[in-house]
């Protein structure tokens, strides 16, 4: 029995050391697991340097980081497909109004107008007993005075339209009993 009473201890005394000596490999603080490597021998070992191990004479140093370099950058990957068109943006404000533009080129002559009327007519009234007034038609113009009466010499008065003549009045005397008168037309509204 004391025997086994001792054993016991001594295998719990190992997996104390074991358990520490596996925590601190790595180290704790710098992921760096350490080594030695015999001169001669060549034969590799991993020790607990944070926990005061260290190599023997015999043997150097050597050390493994956990996580190594970060390698070089990679090739750049193939293009994307395209992206989905975008919705359409909202409308701008109005602009400022543009500068006049230059004067646009003379126009053609336009068509020529009728020519001149030299057509004529005569207006003709005529009534007994009374004084006549004889127009030309709207818009001509009375350009000569006729008339006829028997026996007494005739009485005209010209009648305008603002300044155009446009006919006469044939005025009675004393002993007539009837007048006709007419008028020479120019003819401007054919
Ligand atoms: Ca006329």
């Amino acid at each position: 029995m004391r025997n086994f009473g001792i054993g016991f201890a001594l295998a719990a005394a190992i997996f104390t050391v074991v358990g520490v000596a596996y925590a601190a490999i790595p180290h704790s603080g710098t992921g760096v697991i350490s080594g030695c490597v015999g001169y001669i021998t060549g034969s590799v070992r991993v020790i607990d340097e944070e926990s005061g191990q260290s190599c023997r004479p015999w043997e150097r140093d050597v050390d493994w980081n956990q996580t190594g370099p970060t390698g070089p950058e990679g090739p750049q990957g193939d293009q994307g497909v395209p992206g989905l068109d975008g919705t359409d943006g909202t409308d701008g404000a109005d602009g400022t109004d543009g500068d006049d533009g230059d004067d646009g080129a003379d126009g053609a002559p336009g068509p020529a107008g009728p020519a001149a009327s030299t057509t004529y007519y005569v207006a003709t009234g005529g009534s007994a007993g009374q004084d006549v007034t004889v127009d030309c038609d709207a818009g001509d113009i009375a350009t000569g005075v006729g008339g006829y009466e028997t026996n007494h010499p005739i009485r005209v008065q010209v009648r305008t339209a603002g300044t155009v003549p446009v006919g006469f009045n044939f005025i009675l005397a004393a002993g007539e009993s009837g007048i006709t008168g007419r008028v020479i037309c120019l003819d401007l509204t054919p």
